[in-house]
């Protein structure tokens, strides 16, 4: 089964890499390194009762690196394109991060989850809510959300509308068409793996803390 990709794209330091730590390990550093490239690889348990793995890849933020991106961009499934709202310029790269992969996959793709990041930082915002999402719908973008890896908000649900939108999908439905007769040893096949997600539980999480 092909793992499902989820790429994370933004400018410097707007929060890529907490995001992702935040998510999967429950962890924060004030102080972070730039990131050059780095792969997580997760066992997602879906509700259907497949087990799908992810693969989230976080990208360096620099523009040094034009064509790595441009192949990330080529074999992502879904992606996260991150600005941080205290930070306008990273917002106007995050619409050039758009372009791009509209560029590339075409211009009805809809797979990009707008994320503005650092809500913590009230006081220094410079991009509001409302000029996201007027601009969003210009840009012919649906999906939006605000977090902050600082204070543990919204994690889940960035990644459950992902994988919300994967498990309707025909995608996943093909993908795991041939799956699901033996998805009873499927477990056995990620044993090694430490940790699973359920999206069950994510829901049920995101219900309980909203
Ligand atoms: N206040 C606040 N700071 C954050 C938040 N998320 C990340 N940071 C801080 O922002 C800085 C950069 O975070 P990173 O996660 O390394 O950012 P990045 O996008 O991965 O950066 P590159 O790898 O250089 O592209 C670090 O000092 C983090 O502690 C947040 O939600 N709120
Ligand atoms: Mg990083």
């Amino acid at each position: 089964m092909k793992p499902l990709r989820i790429v994370f794209l933004g400018t410097n330091g707007v929060g890529k890499t907490s995001t992702i730590r935040r998510f999967l390990y429950g962890t924060f550093q004030e102080k972070t390194e730039e990131t050059l490239a780095q792969s997580y690889n997760e066992t997602v348990f879906l509700p259907n009762g497949i087990f799908q793995q992810v693969h989230i890849l976080d990208t360096c933020g620099s523009d040094e690196f034009p064509a790595m991106r441009t192949v990330n961009i080529k074999t992502g499934d879904y992606f996260v394109v991150m600005y941080a709202v205290d930070d306008r310029k990273s917002f106007e790269q995050a619409l050039n991060f758009c372009e791009e992969i509209k560029e590339i996959k075409g211009k009805e793709f809809k797979r990009i989850l707008i994320v503005g990041n650092k809500i913590d930082k009230k006081c220094d915002r410079e991009v509001s809510t409302d000029e996201v999402l007027r601009t969003s719908i210009k840009h012919d973008l649906f999906w939006f959300t605000e977090t902050s890896a600082k204070l543990n908000c919204n994690m889940r649900c960035l990644f459950q509308i992902i994988l919300r939108h994967y498990v309707k999908s025909d995608d996943c439905f093909v993908e795991n068409r041939n799956v699901s007769k033996c998805r009873t040893y499927t477990p056995n096949r990620f044993k090694h793996k430490s940790r699973k997600i359920s999206m069950q539980d994510l829901v049920y999480s995101l219900c309980n803390t909203s």
